[in-house]
């Protein structure tokens, strides 16, 4: 797994009126720290949209099984109320750490200060909240504006700084989709010549972005040679859709997209996707080290950053074994 570059840093918020208490098992509560197989994490997942996704409860879900590390699991199936009422639930159990993957940036506040109140903290991972920081403990992203701003470098390169693009945006309510999309407009700015034709919500899964890429291909027929997904998955099923129209992917029209999972090398491999920018999923690791000091009461970074690359399919059959995800 990559190792993470620290942005800033800074303590868990106990800064404002609501007192936080001390996490459970710090000796600051009064008692021994707690040991691994004491500590109890609430994780609400955003659910199962992506390869990313499935990758990224995988690697948490394996970590916690290794360190003994009890893990309530709820999937939110891509409804953001849904994981508002798990988290609830967790805070009502009383359990040491909250771990959020949220679906959608917005309508956290009431029940993060619930939790603060409860002195639960909460780890973010996977996309942030729009929230002040002092209401949950840390977040855990990829800089997702980068990786836009990469995607739309790729394109400018190998289009000469001209193309007639389709956009496959992610679920729009999330933060991730809103910054794939800044960076690329703002990479693309710079050349006049790169127009998008139409950008539109595939919700970061394959039969979306196969749906909406055949739609817009027959909107906009021989219009198009650039297809910018902002993840795989929908990068794939518009792959589907671009054979299905009798065109070639990855020649006739040229498709980058973000994340990296293993069946976007194959993708490459086979010619049909052009290149894709890494978003490591494997949070594990680092996620449950954070945890871990959390709960011993120490100190850690309020957003840690897992850095990416950029793979082109020249690169794939050389890489694609040593891809853990
Ligand atoms: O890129 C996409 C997904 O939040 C970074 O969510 C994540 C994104 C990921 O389902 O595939």
């Amino acid at each position: 797994m990559a190792s993470a570059s620290i942005a800033t840093g800074c303590s868990r918020g106990e800064s404002d009126g609501a007192a936080q208490k001390p996490a459970s098992g710090t000796e600051a509560a009064g008692r021994k720290p707690k040991k691994p197989s004491e500590i109890v994490v609430g994780f609400s997942q955003t659910g199962a949209e992506s390869s990313w996704r499935i990758a990224h409860s995988k690697s948490i879900q394996e970590e916690a099984e290794k360190r003994q590390i009890q893990l309530l699991f709820a999937d939110g199936q891509n409804v953001h109320n849904n994981q508002v009422n798990a988290v609830n639930g967790f805070i009502t159990k009383g359990v040491d750490v909250i771990v959020i993957a949220p679906q959608e940036s917005m309508g956290w506040k009431p029940t993060l200060k619930e939790a603060k109140r409860a002195g639960i903290p909460v780890v973010l991972t996977s996309r942030g909240v729009d929230a002040d920081e002092d209401l949950y403990a840390t977040v855990m992203v990829a800089d997702f504006v980068w990786e836009g701003r990469r995607a739309g470098e790729w394109l400018a390169k190998q289009t000469n700084g001209s193309a007639r693009i389709i956009e496959l945006v992610g679920t729009p309510a999330a933060d991730v989709a809103a910054m794939r999309k800044d960076g690329f407009a703002e990479a693309i700015a710079k050349h006049p010549d790169m127009k998008i034709i139409a950008s539109q919500s595939g919700d970061f899964t394959r039969t979306k972005g196969k749906a909406v890429m055949e739609t817009l291909l027959a909107a906009h027929k021989g219009e198009i040679n650039a297809v910018y997904a902002h993840n795989d998955d929908m990068a794939l099923g518009a792959i589907q859709a671009i054979q299905a129209a009798g065109l070639k992917p990855g020649q006739d029209i040229l498709v980058v997209s973000v994340d990296a999972v293993k069946p976007a090398f194959e993708a490459m491999i086979e010619g049909k996707l052009n290149a894709t920018v890494e978003c490591n999923p494997m949070h594990g690791p680092l996620l449950f080290d954070t945890i871990e000091k959390i709960v011993r009461g120490e100190t850690v970074p309020k957003r840690t950053i897992v850095p990416g690359q950029i793979f082109e399919r020249e690169q794939a059959a050389a890489a694609i074994s040593a891809r853990p995800y």
